[in-house]
């Protein structure tokens, strides 16, 4: 059983208006029992074209859920996406304001930047990096819109897997690097919070770039040249508060950062 095609353009309303408004909602599946995984990244999509008829522009996905220890956090197997506007990039080292989110969250990412076009299904992880132009030192901050922070699967992925706003530090080709194992810290005011390795994203975060094409090709979409796709955590979250400096560190990559205003 789904959900009927009013019940999911609500749904979007719903976590869109939560969104702007960082105003949180109780979770979706609590008043629609029946919504199934599919429903959840319908309404993901008609939220999002919310957002694309108030201007803002798609320029990338996010995986979510990628590492052995959130997956198992949520009891799951599978990694899941989410989409990434113009409006929710954040440039470096500038700041977001704790008031318009309901409750932020930091964790360190490998980010990458596409020269080619990447489309599923199939796609290797080596195939996938063929497809990369740069690569970037990125944090996310993950903001679920659910009140309590109380949410299944289900909903984290039509509140667009938690996305909220991503910093990028500065872009470098993948020659010479490589980037299955790499040190990833975070800090927070000049104190190391999480320390992790790359190889906590899916294993690989290249593995993360195919999964992305290739759960997009079940949809009949495609990854294009231009777009950024978060590879997902290699850390924990961690909360961040008014007055947080907050810093990644990826090993051969660089650096990326953000402050949260008093
Ligand atoms: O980026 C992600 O791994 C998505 C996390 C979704 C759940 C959460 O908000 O913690
Ligand atoms: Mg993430």
């Amino acid at each position: 059983m789904g959900l009927e095609a009013a019940e999911v353009g609500l749904c979007a309303v719903l976590v869109d208006e939560a969104a702007a408004s960082s105003r949180p909602i109780p979770m979706l599946t609590a008043r629609w029992p029946e919504m199934t995984l599919s429903d959840a990244y319908t309404i993901q999509r008609a939220s999002m074209a919310r957002r694309f008829e108030r201007g803002e522009r798609l320029v990338g996905m996010k995986m979510g859920l990628t590492s052995v220890a959130k997956m198992r956090q949520m009891g799951v197997h599978d990694p899941i996406y989410g989409h990434l506007t113009d409006a929710m990039r954040l440039e470096e080292g500038g700041s977001i304001s704790r008031a318009a989110h309901c409750h932020p969250r930091a964790e360190p990412e490998i980010c990458f930047l596409l020269a080619r076009d990447l489309e599923g299904p199939g796609v290797t992880p080596e195939q996938a990096l063929e497809a990369v132009g740069e690569v970037f030192a990125a944090l996310e901050i993950i903001d679920s819109r659910y009140e309590d922070f109380k949410f299944t699967l289900i909903d984290v992925v039509a509140d667009n897997a938690s996305s909220s706003r991503f910093v990028l530090g500065q872009g470098r080709g993948l020659s010479g690097l490589e980037i299955d194992d790499l040190v990833m810290t975070m800090e927070i005011n000049g104190e190391v919070v999480e320390r992790g390795s790359s190889s906590a994203i899916y294993d690989h975060p290249a593995r993360s770039l195919a999964a992305q094409a290739n759960m997009l090709a079940e949809r009949g979409e495609r990854l294009l040249a231009g777009q950024v796709v978060m590879s997902g955590g290699a850390t924990a979250a961690v909360a961040v508060k008014p007055g947080d400096r907050v810093r990644a560190v990826v090993e051969g990559i660089g650096a990326a950062s953000f402050f949260v205003e008093p």
